[in-house]
Formats: structure tokens, sequence, C-alpha cells
């Protein structure tokens, strides 16, 4: 299927509701990102700023304040494409990651017609990319919804929206099969679940908890979706098609047998669930008893199985931040991507608590490969940090470390024999992050002059990291 490469490909990302802006240009519809409000950071920003509640979802959409809303400012991708796509150029990128808003070319999710201004958009980006020989990993879909599609008909929990996506993808083989070398159907697939907003655009009820059948069964469209998605994808276009989960890492407190049973479970329904469906093609059995005990029913079709087990993925990607810990007594906490976790003794952590940990990259990529025996393709990792602009320079030492301490684990995984085929950086130009949509906690090695409340002229400046990628993006061309 892949032809053995001795080397990766390494790239960097983007998202287009944590960079385009633009919320309100080109006929876009109003989307889910666009409805969540930045709160300073606390304990419970995450709860505000990413379980939307039917409450904050209506003040959102009543109110045409920008600033409050960063995913309208994004890092204004939109507004500095032209000298964003030279910078991603003079890197020597060798491959771009980035997704299409569905709402730039379907506002309401359910148009008859495409969106002409959103065409012409992803249009110029795909062939820009394309014609500077920089491969194109595309997320069709990056947690961010047409708000017509949540309202209408519910997100994901409505069966119609496989239909609907399919439509959109269908458009998008049409209008770029021939420029896109990987798809990815959904960014992060098993966030639905700790995202559900995000993810699988549930909104959340003011004063009750998201029911956990809503959210399996919309997650179980999503499966469907992303397996139609595959089989049409290979009638028309020639790229290869991914699964995508976040990867926690996770390690037992100790050799308590309870403490590894916990691992073992969390492990099972928290990372590899969704892979094993979307790569193995079934439900695994071990997800009967979790239903059982947790009162999950969800309504399943023969065919919707016939269709996941036909059309599994190409490749298998993950999005690897920090390690996590699992303990069955009290433990001090600490934050990661999409979780909190028990703090690791053996580990530093970033300004959020998120703990480095690169050995755990390659312990991901050899226990990815063991379970899945497919090409891995890392599609995203980075360091966020408060960089601080000095004299109009950012002197980022502490980024090019962490990604020269995990680059280096990439090329002991391949000597494990890990068929690793590709390196996402995260956040390649600054953006605003997804989890607490801080525009201040920064992943780039272009900084992005704005701040958490949209001040700033949002001018581009290369950080020290923009040399270092750019030097081992040279050396390391395939
Ligand atoms: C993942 C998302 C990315 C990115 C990353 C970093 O969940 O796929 O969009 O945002 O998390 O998280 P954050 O932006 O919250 O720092």
């Amino acid at each position: 299927m892949f032809k053995k490469q001795s080397n990766v490909l390494f790239g960097g990302a983007t998202a287009n509701s944590q960079y385009e802006g633009s919320y309100n240009v080109g006929n876009k519809g109003l989307d889910t990102q666009d409805l969540r409000p930045y709160i300073p950071r606390d304990s419970n920003a995450t709860t505000s700023t990413r379980l939307l509640s039917k409450k904050v979802v209506e003040n959102a959409k009543k109110s045409l304040e920008t600033n409050s809303y960063p995913f309208r400012n994004g890092s204004k991708g939109y507004e500095f494409c032209d000298e964003d796509l030279s910078l991603l150029k003079e890197l020597g990128l060798h491959v771009y990651r980035f997704s299409i808003n569905w709402a730039r070319l379907f506002p309401n999710g359910d148009d008859e017609n495409i969106n002409l201004d959103g065409v012409k958009y992803y249009d110029k980006i795909i062939k820009s990319i394309h014609n500077a020989g920089i491969k194109i990993f595309l997320t069709m879909n990056h947690f961010c919804y047409p708000i017509n599609f949540i309202e209408k008909y519910g997100g994901w929990k409505n069966r119609k929206s496989v239909d609907l996506y399919l439509k959109y993808a269908k458009t998008v083989f049409e209008l770029w099969g021939e420029y896109i070398d990987f798809y990815l159907p959904f960014n992060e697939i098993n966030a639905g679940y700790f995202s559900p907003y995000n993810g699988v655009g549930l909104i959340k009820e003011d004063d009750e908890d998201y029911n956990l059948s809503d959210v399996f069964q919309s997650l179980h469209h999503q499966f469907v979706a992303s397996a139609k998605v595959i089989e049409l994808g290979k009638k028309m276009v020639k790229g290869k098609f991914g699964c995508m989960a976040a990867c926690f890492c996770y390690y037992p407190y100790s050799c308590r047998p309870e403490d590894n049973l916990k691992y073992v479970k969390d492990e099972e329904v928290y990372q590899w669930f969704c892979l094993d469906v979307l790569s193995r093609g079934k439900y695994p059995s071990y997800m009967k008893r979790f239903f059982n005990e947790n009162n999950v029913k969800i309504d399943v079709l023969d065919d919707d199985l016939v269709c996941l087990e036909n059309n599994t993925a190409d490749f298998v990607s993950f999005s690897y931040y920090q390690s996590s810990v699992v303990s069955t007594s009290e433990k001090e906490l600490t934050a990661g991507n999409l979780v909190v976790t028990v703090k690791n003794p053996y580990l530093k952590a970033t300004d959020w608590g998120w703990q480095i940990d690169p050995i755990g990259l390659r312990i991901t990529l050899n226990k990815v490969y063991d379970r899945y025996q497919k090409p891995v393709f890392i599609s995203e990792n980075g360091l966020g940090y408060k960089d601080v602009l000095e004299n109009g320079k950012i002197h980022d030492q502490y980024r090019i470390d962490y990604l020269k301490e995990h680059i280096e684990q990439i090329d002991e995984a391949v000597k494990d024999g890990v068929d690793v085929i590709g390196y996402i950086m995260w956040g390649i130009i600054d953006i605003v992050s997804a989890g607490s949509c801080e525009m201040e906690k920064r992943y780039g090695v272009v900084f992005v002059n704005g701040d958490n409340n949209g001040n700033g002229d949002y001018a581009r400046i290369k950080k020290d990291s923009f040399e270092w990628y750019k030097n081992l993006l040279k050396e390391r061309k395939i």
C-alpha cells in the first residue's frame, strides 16, 4: 500500500476554526466554534468554553462581538492567507495539514448549492500548496459544524448527519481530489466522548450532564460517516484515508494490580475504542461491558457493520502532547489534552499542566503499530507556551528542545521497526487553542501578534524555532 520509506514526512498543521477567523466573511455560515467564549483560565474555564450549554449558545448567537469569541478572529489566517502560504513554502514543509470548514462550503450544512466564495478560498490554498510540491493532509472536519446542522438536525445524534456529511465529502473529492495526498474524515474522533460539543456537536442541557447514549450514538454515526467517506473516496480519488484519535499514553501509578487493571480498561475505552472500530472494522468486545455498566443504548444497523468492516483506514494517526497516569487511589491531578490526569512525579509540565514526555511518544508509536499493523502518522505534536515578544524576537529554545526530543524518539521508534510515515507539528503558525480558546497559548514557529482579547495587529514574526525547523525539514527531505 505504501512504498516502504526509510524516512518520515515532516510537516505542520492548522485547523480552520483556530486559524482562519473572518467568521462572517465570504458568505460563511455561523459554526459551532464561533460561539465559544473566551473565559480567563480558571478551574471552570474548560467547562464553560468547551462543553457549551444552550444558554451560552443562545447568548453567543445574539452577540456580534468578535473579540469575546476568539475563533471569530482565529489568528486571522483568512486575511493573511498570501503571507502565510509564503511562510509555509519558505519553511519547506514536506506536508501541510489543514482543515476545510464545512460552513464555508455549505453555510447551513444542508444547502442545495455550494458557496463559491468558500470554494475560491480553499482552491487558492490547495493549488498553491500542491504546486509548491508540498503534500496535503486534509482534515475534512476539525471540531467545527454549521450551527444550523446542530439546531435543525441535532448534530451527529441524527442519522441524517451521515448523508449531509457524505454530500460535503463528495464535493471535496470532486473539487480537489487530484491534489490531496492524505484524507482524515474526523480530527481526534475520540474527542466526541471528552468534548461532545466540539466532537459531535451536542449542546449540553443547562443543568444536566450529557446523556452517554447520545454521545455514543453520535460517535456511531461518525464511524459510519467515516467508513462511507472512505468507500466513496476509494472510487473517486487517489489519496490515502486515515483515522485519528488523541492518544494519552497511560501509565499505571504503581505495580498494584488494581492500578494496572484500571490502566488497561481506561486505555481500551478512551484511547483504543474509536481506532479499533475505524482501523479493525468492528466494535471491540470490551465495549459491551462498558455499554452495559453505563446503560449506553445505541441503534446499530446491520448495514452499518458491513460498511465498517469493508472500509477501514489505510493508515492510523494520532495526536500526542503528553503522557498520563492512572491510579485507583486519590492522587494530585494535572491537566492534559482533553483530559485531567494524575500528576507524574518524574515529569515536568507546561504552564497548562501538560506533562512533557518524549519517551511516551516512542511508547505510543510502538503500541499503535503493534495493535494495527498499518502505517502510522503523528498528526499532532507540539508545545503550547506563553511566548514573549522581546525586541521583535521570540527566543523559543524551549520549543526547539521539545520538538528535538520528540523527533529523536520517532527515530528510535523507526529503529524499533515501527512504520512511521509522517510527523506533523501542531500549530505551525500560532493559532487559538482548541481546549481553552487562548491565542496566547502558542505552538507555532511563527508568532502571531494578537492576544486573548483580540488585540494586536496579528503581524507574523518568525521565532527562533522557524530556522531550526526549516533546517530539519531540509535535512530530512525525502
Ligand atoms: C487537539 C486538537 C487541536 C489542538 C490540540 C492542542 O485536541 O486536535 O485542535 O488544539 O488539541 O490543544 P489546545 O489547542 O487546547 O492547546
